[in-house]
């Protein structure tokens, strides 16, 4: 019985990926982020999920893709979509470490 729940959780968890598979998740257990590099076409989101047991602020003040979540509790997740071509520095206020790169593709 449980063999088959766990059978039916993967083909669930492999439609929504299908269904959402131009979004990736970057996440940021332990006070980091899961990627230190992206690349997104212009126009397309990353999924950022706080998985992590502290608050995180995500923000960029990269020219044309400046963003700022605010302070997003744990459990949370917010799609950021990216919207000029350029090398944009993602980092979280609250902790200066937590730094990627994610670069926007015409
Ligand atoms: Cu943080």
């Amino acid at each position: 019985m449980r063999k088959l729940a766990l059978f039916t959780s993967v083909i669930l968890a492999g439609l929504s990926v299908g269904a959402f598979a131009a979004t990736e998740v970057i996440h940021q257990q332990g006070r980091v982020f899961s990627l230190e590099a992206a690349t997104v076409k212009k126009g397309q989101a990353l999924t950022f999920l706080n998985d992590d047991t502290v608050p995180h602020n995500i923000m960029s003040a990269s020219k044309g893709n400046e963003f700022n979540l605010g302070s997003q509790p744990p459990g949370t997740s917010t799609d950021v979509s990216f919207k000029e071509a350029g090398d944009v520095q993602v980092i979280c206020a609250i902790h200066p470490r937590m730094k990627m790169m994610v670069k926007v593709t015409d």
